[in-house]
């Protein structure tokens, strides 16, 4: 059976524009937070075409929702194919849902094909990728890297957990029975947009990821003194808001200056009282960096604290740190980059090999099995926002690597 087989591109599309309809913003983008209804809601549809398709269903502990399509061997190793479909708050349509679709795609085109493969192909949605509660609860649970302290002080905050697995159903306890055994999965092969421009820059179809980069995320809270913005003299004021501000220009310029290919972000930042009359008593901030060296991941945190402690000295405030989980950087398999790459080059597209600035689930497989990422042009970079989008060409062309590259992982040989 040649490996480059095609598929209803007609059925991928219009699974794309319905789960795009779930949870959908006026600005064309979709709002499906972990665990939120419209991202329950989307878990259902999943559902449905699952079955619909004649696959078996598997929801784990952790809520990642599988699609099945078994080996004639029982004993077959595990061929994964996913990606997520929660979403950043006022998120894009194709961040996380592109992979899961084209995912359910390839398992239902080499089921409609009749192709018999020596592994089990398995098309996965993964729990709270994007970590606006934890971080890669599904996939750290599946990998066994989740650990039940990641789940007391979270980056979107404990209350907002709990409530989280309740609306849908599980328990803190569940989440660590999803936990696989390294030795039952084949591979981990991942369809995503880039979310930056490179590729659409640069005129090339496809981005064979080599690796991921590694994230660190922090709550600062700089602390002073509330108090009458009108009868305080501009010298005697302990304003914690410039404590902030200040913090917030000195990350990026420390990252500019001694960090290239390094990102620093403040993504939150919440003055309180909150009054126009009040001088900020206290300023909490959200803090993510990422690099794609695990050495330099720690000195960049380090600088980045270091820094924030000076500014809030400067200011007469006090600083409390608290951590918030990080994610190590992952190497991709060279493996998974060369069935990623020859599927590419048998449907004539262009491809080249490239980090990921993004976070994403295949960083939790790749110390597991050959785990590889398969990118496709983000028109002008954009992601994380209402006005994400690719060219569908691009999406077809990315399902379609996709599809060639599971084939090569999982052997390509008929075992009937
Ligand atoms: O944040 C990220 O890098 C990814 O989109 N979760
Ligand atoms: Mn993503
Ligand atoms: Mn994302």
């Amino acid at each position: 059976m040649s490996v480059s087989m095609q598929f209803n591109h007609k059925r991928l599309q219009s699974d794309f524009n319905a789960l795009a309809t779930i949870g959908a913003t006026a600005e064309g983008g979709v709002n499906r937070p972990a665990l939120s209804p419209a991202h329950l809601e989307a878990r259902a549809w999943y559902a449905a075409q699952v079955k619909q398709a004649g696959l078996a269903l598997q929801i784990d502990g952790a809520g990642n929702h599988s699609a099945l399509l078994r080996s004639p061997n029982p004993s077959a190793p595990t061929l994964l194919l996913g990606s997520h479909l929660d979403s950043v708050p006022e998120g894009g349509r194709y961040d996380g849902a592109l992979g899961v679709v084209a995912a359910l795609e390839v398992l239902r085109s080499i089921q409609e094909a009749g192709l018999n493969l020596p592994v089990h192909l398995e098309a996965i949605d993964f729990t709270d990728e994007e970590g606006t509660l934890v971080g890669f609860i599904g996939s750290g649970a599946l990998a066994g890297t989740l650990t039940p302290g990641d789940l007391q002080n979270p980056r979107g905050g404990r209350e907002a957990l709990l409530a989280g697995l309740t609306r849908a159903g599980l328990t803190e306890d569940g989440l660590f029975t999803a936990r696989r055994d390294p030795a039952t999965l084949a591979g981990y092969l991942e369809l995503h947009i880039e979310q930056g421009p490179w590729l659409y820059d640069s005129g090339v179809d496809i981005g064979v990821v080599s690796g991921i980069v590694g994230i660190a995320s922090f709550r600062l809270a700089f602390s002073g003194r509330a108090n009458h913005a009108g009868t305080t003299p501009m010298a005697a004021r302990r304003d914690a808001g410039l404590g902030a501000a200040a913090f917030i220009l000195a990350a990026r310029q420390l990252v500019l200056d001694n960090f290239p290919g390094c990102v620093a972000n403040v993504g939150a930042l919440r003055l309180e009282p909150g009054a126009f009359n009040i001088i900020p008593g206290r300023a909490e901030l959200a803090l993510e960096c990422r690099a794609v060296d695990p050495a330099e991941l720690d000195r960049l945190q380090t600088s980045l604290l270091e820094r924030a402690q000076r500014e809030a000295e400067s200011f007469g405030l006090g600083l409390e740190v608290s951590a918030l989980g990080q994610h190590a950087p992952a190497p991709m398999s060279q493996l998974a980059q060369q069935a990623i790459q020859e599927a590419a080059a048998e449907l004539g597209l262009s491809s080249q090999s490239m980090p990921s600035g993004a976070g994403h689930d295949a960083q939790n497989l790749a110390p597991l099995c050959p785990t590889g990422m398969v990118f496709i042009p983000s028109v002008d970079g954009i992601s994380h926002s209402p006005h994400e989008t690719s060219r569908w060409d691009d999406c077809i062309n990315g399902a379609n690597v996709l599809l060639g590259a599971a084939l090569r992982l999982a052997g390509s040989s008929d075992c009937a």
